[in-house]
């Protein structure tokens, strides 16, 4: 395969300047597992001229115009002979190279799955960040004058902020000093779009979930270079870094939104139609179609057209966009954004494509659903059911309704803690439960904090279930600092600016001396738990083994060969005296228990738990 190999379709007419020509994906790699390659080429004029590639061991299989002549797809095959290098793309007219756009072919990285595209698991505490409202580390980029929305403006919470990339890399140390072992940042991808007036009020895409190009991290962000250096450096520091992806819609301001390759590029309707963000018709076996279509193919909102992944441009798009960010930013786990919205053949798909590829790499979905059913039905189950998704895991909402109420509830037959056991009764319906990313609050969330009506010990005691319960814990942003708030009236209340991440702010609580001594127990107690479990092979990978609660008293362990944790929940408004006989099947060869939080031994099995308070003992 070394001669030199062809491919021309020919077209008449006009030619269109190279500056005006895109190709998508921007770049790629020799040796991938999958050696073919779908070439998007977008042109701001009709493409009239042939397009040939001429470059050793790559070959053109199929030149397609799209219905919209802006668009063309170049099929390759890149052989085991291709060598990194730059290849052309040429556009030929009268037998003359008439115009030609570079696409660069790089070598893999030897990295992947060692200190780069590890995967997230159990072993991992991740914290969530929004980079507009988290540190401000470059003051030039908060507003770019060649984008649609020129507003940066911290007094108005549906405004950005200019929270960027740098300002988190600025920030690395207090994750590792907090026991953050991996970030997973809402989506840095560029959002170019205008200011949308909703309801009255000016809004701007701070929350990244309105892509206006695949291929361009935001430059309010820092742009692609920003990214990059900010990933290689938390890689150095062993810290792991979780994208969110979206592969249900586009921003309004797309260039395939302004521009559309294809009729169906997205799925189209005779009006404005909404989804009805139920999930339940993707699995019901007595759903109509009607309701189905609805579910999977109405829009989000207005301002995000629904992606058509049928289509199998669209399809090939977005696969490729997903293997082209975790092998250039060497990407360790993906968190799918409105996973049930997208098509289900689609999904397992590009699950697969980015599997055969990364094989350490973790993804999961979000499912924002009621029940054990619905949320392990998307993903690997053990429910008899005709279509089977393949996701890893979820974002657990089951059990974050049940952790909200174990801790809230007073107990009762179905209330309370008996609430929490038994939602974890069902885990019988996950393939793998240790792979669902577990939470007390995200972004999308009343905070915590307020939730358990700002009461220390409630928090300590969800905390606690959060970083000793199975599944990959994620805390969200500035939790350790008692940040709180609910959803009333917008979403932007729950995130707000991390205090100490702007250089006016008066307050830094990056600090132990910034923060308020109630604050600062938090963070240590998260922080002293967060290195325990770093080193506890029951807490991250071991069983779990609970007890049926008992008069407001939820008793659960967690074990291996080498070492057996208890967590002991008193979640009445009285302490407790426990009697541990009943839990002698795990006791067997033990003598005495620590507090693994206040160094406090028992040596008898009766004592007494004060009241509202979780312990974690580690048998000894
Ligand atoms: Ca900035
Ligand atoms: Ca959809």
């Amino acid at each position: 395969m070394k001669k030199l190999l062809f491919s021309l379709l020919f077209f008449t007419a006009l030619a269109a300047s190279s500056q005006n020509i895109k190709v998508y994906p921007s770049n790629w790699w020799v040796g991938m597992k999958n050696p073919t390659l779908q070439l998007l080429i977008h042109s701001q004029a009709d493409i009239t001229d042939s397009i040939a590639i001429n470059y050793p061991g790559v070959i053109a299989n199929k030149i397609l115009l799209l219905e919209n002549k802006h668009y063309a797809t170049i099929d390759i095959t890149i052989t085991p002979d291709a060598k990194p290098g730059i290849l052309q793309i040429q556009f030929i007219k009268k037998k003359k190279v008439n115009n030609r756009v570079s696409f660069e072919l790089f070598a893999k990285n030897n990295d992947n799955g060692k200190t780069r595209v590890r995967g997230v698991r159990s072993e991992d505490l991740v914290y969530l960040i929004m980079p507009d409202r988290f540190s401000n580390g470059d003051t030039t980029n908060d507003i770019i004058k060649s984008m649609r929305d020129g507003v940066c403006d911290r007094g108005n919470m549906y405004a950005r902020h200019g929270g960027d990339l740098k300002g988190i890399e600025s920030h690395l140390d207090y994750f590792t000093e907090l026991g953050v072992t991996s970030l997973w940042l809402t989506p840095v991808i560029e959002n170019d779009m205008p200011l949308t007036d909703e309801g009255g009020t000016k809004r701007s895409t701070y929350h990244g979930y309105a892509f206006t190009d695949h291929y361009n991290i935001d430059k309010r962000f820092g742009g692609n270079k920003a990214y990059k250096e900010l990933v290689d450096a938390m890689h150095s520091k062993g810290l792991k870094i979780i994208q969110d992806a979206v592969y249900n819609h586009v921003g309004a301001s797309h260039w395939s939104a302004i521009d559309p390759p294809m009729h169906d590029w997205f799925n189209q309707w005779p009006t404005y139609t909404q989804t009805s963000y139920k999930d339940q018709p993707m699995l019901d076996p007595y759903a109509s179609a009607f309701d189905k279509k609805l579910s999977n193919k109405g829009w989000f909102t207005r301002f995000m057209p629904d992606l058509n992944q049928e289509n199998p441009v669209v399809s090939n798009f977005l696969i490729q966009h997903a293997i082209w960010c975790t092998e250039l930013f060497g990407i360790d786990g993906w968190r799918v954004d409105t996973y049930f919205y997208s098509n289900p053949e689609f999904l397992n798909r590009i699950n697969n494509a980015l599997l055969t590829e990364f094989p350490s790499l973790t993804v999961f979905g979000e499912a924002w659903v009621q029940t054990v059913t619905n949320s392990a039905y998307f993903c690997e189950n053990n429910i008899d059911v005709p279509f089977k998704h393949n996701l890893q895991g979820v974002t657990d909402f089951p059990l974050y309704f049940a952790m909200l109420d174990g801790v809230n509830q007073s107990f009762g037959w179905a209330e309370g803690v008996n609430k929490l056991y038994a939602t974890l009764v069902q885990d019988i319906l996950y393939k793998d439960p240790y792979r669902n990313a577990i939470f007390l609050d995200n972004h999308d969330l009343d905070r915590i904090y307020s939730v358990v009506g700002e009461d220390d010990n409630k928090l300590k005691t969800a905390i606690t279930w959060l970083l000793t319960l199975r599944g990959i814990p994620q805390l969200y942003y500035g939790t350790e600092i008692l940040m709180k708030n609910f959803k009333n009236p917008s979403d932007a209340k729950v995130r707000e600016d991390f205090p100490g991440g702007w250089k006016t702010d008066t307050v830094n609580k990056f600090t132990a001396a910034g923060r308020t001594e109630k604050e600062n127990d938090i963070f240590n107690y998260i922080k002293k738990l967060a290195y325990y479990r770093k080193s506890s092979s029951a807490l991250t990978t071991g069983k779990l083994m609970q007890f049926v609660p008992a008069d407001g008293v939820y008793v659960y362990f967690r074990y291996d060969d080498k070492q057996t944790v208890a967590v002991l929940s008193n979640t009445n408004k009285q302490a407790a005296s426990i009697d541990a006989t009943r839990f002698e099947e795990r006791l067997a060869g033990f003598e005495s228990a620590r507090n693994i939080i206040t160094g406090e031994e028992i040596h008898s099995m009766l004592f007494s738990v004060p009241a509202n308070t979780t312990w974690v003992l580690e048998l000894q």
